[in-house]
């Protein structure tokens, strides 16, 4: 069994909540936010704000909570978990001085020290890996499905579709899961900093760890050895070791000017055998060697194999050698062309996407993409013989198509509205692309991957948000989400555009297939 999480909160976030997180006082705030936080919420929440039982209360994860949604579950509670109703406790003021509480800053950034980390490793104590799958499913075709309306994941078996197990998560999932090469191991990162391990051929947690204060994501190494996790809180990479969620190494992020930055995101580069981060606060790009024999990653500005510039430029060697690429202005959002040779960033305005060549180190173009690109939703196919990317815009309602040979637009098309996520699969002629923000967040546009022209546009439940696809290994059947708390995953014959099976879940959001996730299928963002 798992040791309740609220066991080793208490006993690693008292570091924390002893001296580092003075309550920052609201000195016009009347009733006392403070007082009241101490009385109603600290036991649950912890007196430093960062979690216990109960998720972390600071504004990097409750800015997600738009207008009086903070207020209304104070006063109501959530259903299904152990969050209580206050209104008949508190008043209306009472109510909303703690909302305000909640929405101020931490007064000083954190630690979360190695040490803090290996002391909320929690492992199963009864796990036992089982010698071969424990189902008769194909377990490449199994099918995850995240389920955020009561933070559990779904293991489906992708032929029958069958559920094989449904395990509790941490509270509030974000980013895609990420599984060993193998296929056999899982882990699910939480905005808290939790880092969840799973057996898929066990259906079976394996143990967890907070591996941060407040994360972004995580990615595997080449060899499935390490997962890196990006941290905004504290401003850290934390690389825990896959086999035992051990920690491996805890990287300060600290720009060459010494300014600290948070990490947006870090991504897996295979083919570089490293992590690529992306630093928030800073105009670097970090690139991590998951290869113990790498050679010397130069500490500077420059990559260079020249003798004498490796003392002088504090190089750094072997695993976990950092690299540092000067940008022009902090970048975030990644997309990797599939031989990781290039990335293409969004600029903070979002209007721009800048290509920095990996290998060079440096800026080699710059793409005009008003609208917000997001580009980690980007993904790549062959069109007209050749290798175009595609990105949804969180701004506008358009997807922007560009020649990754010469980067040039070959395309905007015009979509119902802004969308989150794009997918296709190489044995699919089409592209799925959400309609995620607007009147029209019911609609998925199909888009033909020759003509790019969109051909149809599903509208599987009316009112609905609708959003994220994922296809069967062999891309015979395309899944989405119906993204509602009374939600469901649907299954569509991918060739034909029929509905065939609706699976209800509870808030489902994202969906993430052994085959297509570990074979870095095409039309998968990875
Ligand atoms: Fe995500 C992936 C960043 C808001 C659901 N999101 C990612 C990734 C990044 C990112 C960097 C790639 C990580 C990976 O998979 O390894 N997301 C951001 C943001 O900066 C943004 C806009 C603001 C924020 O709050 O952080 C944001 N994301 C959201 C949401 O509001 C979504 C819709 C709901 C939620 O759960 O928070 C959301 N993001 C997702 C999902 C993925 C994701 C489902 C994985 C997609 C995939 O198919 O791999």
């Amino acid at each position: 069994m798992i040791r309740p999480i609220a066991s080793f909160s208490r006993l690693a976030l008292a570091t924390v909540a002893a001296g580092l997180l003075a309550p920052v006082s609201l000195a016009s705030a009347e009733p006392d936010a403070v007082a009241l936080f101490a009385e109603h919420c600290a036991t649950c929440h912890a007196a430093s704000r960062l979690g216990g039982t109960g998720p972390a209360l600071i504004p990097q994860t409750l800015g997600r909570m738009r207008g009086p949604v903070l207020e209304t579950v104070i006063a109501n509670g959530r259903p299904a978990t152990q969050m209580p109703a206050f209104a008949d406790t508190l008043d209306t003021g009472e109510i909303a001085a703690l909302a305000a509480y909640l929405r101020t800053p931490l007064a000083e950034v954190p630690s979360w020290s190695a040490e803090d980390i290996a002391a909320s490793r929690e492992m199963v104590e009864d796990y036992t890996p089982a010698p071969a799958p424990v189902f008769t499913a194909d377990p490449m075709n199994v099918t995850l499905v995240v389920e955020t309306g009561d933070h559990h994941v779904s293991v489906l078996d992708g032929d029958t579709f069958e559920v094989l197990d449904r395990f509790a998560t941490p509270f509030a999932v974000h980013g895609g899961p990420k599984f060993t090469p193998d296929g056999r191991y899982v882990f699910i990162m939480s905005r808290d900093g939790f880092v969840q391990k799973y057996d898929v051929w066990s259906l079976q947690e394996v143990g967890r760890v907070r591996a941060g204060l407040n994360s972004r994501n995580i990615a595997m190494s080449h060899d499935g050895k390490w997962l890196a996790v990006a941290n905004y809180l504290p401003m850290t990479v934390t690389i825990l070791s896959t086999a035992d969620l051990s920690v491996a190494k805890v990287i300060d992020v600290v720009a060459r000017d010494g300014t600290a930055s948070r990490v947006s995101a870090v991504y897996q580069a295979p083919q570089r055998k490293s992590f690529i981060l992306a630093l928030k606060d800073a105009p670097e790009i970090w690139e991590i060697a998951t290869d113990p024999g790498a050679g010397p990653y130069y500490d500077g500005f420059v990559h260079s194999h020249e003798a004498g510039m490796k003392e002088a430029l504090g190089a750094e060697e072997g695993l976990f050698a950092r690299r540092r690429i000067a940008i022009s202005e902090p970048l975030d959002d990644f997309f990797f062309t599939p031989d990781y040779t290039n990335l293409i960033g969004a600029s903070r305005e979002g209007d721009r996407g800048v290509v920095v060549n990996l290998i060079v180190g440096r800026e080699i173009a710059e793409l005009a993409l008003p609208g917000m690109p997001h580009l980690g939703s980007g993904i790549t196919w062959m069109s007209g013989g050749r290798r175009v990317m595609a990105t949804p815009h969180l701004k506008e309602g358009k997807l922007s198509v560009i020649d990754i040979d010469n980067w040039e637009t070959v395309k905007s098309i015009k979509t119902e509205g802004p969308g989150f996520f794009l997918r296709s699969h190489e044995n699919s002629p089409y592209v799925w692309a959400d309609v995620f923000f607007g009147p029209n967040k019911d609609a998925m546009h199909i888009i033909d991957k020759e003509s790019l022209e969109i051909v149809k546009t599903l509208r599987p439940q009316k009112g609905a948000t609708v959003a994220h696809t994922e296809f069967t290994r062999d891309g015979r059947y395309a899944l989405v989400s119906v993204w509602e708390d009374d939600g469901a995953v649907i299954v569509f014959d991918a060739r034909t555009l029929e509905e065939v099976r609706r699976l209800p879940m509870r808030k489902p959001s994202g969906k993430y297939n052994v085959w297509n996730k570990i074979s870095f299928s095409d039309g998968t963002s990875h």
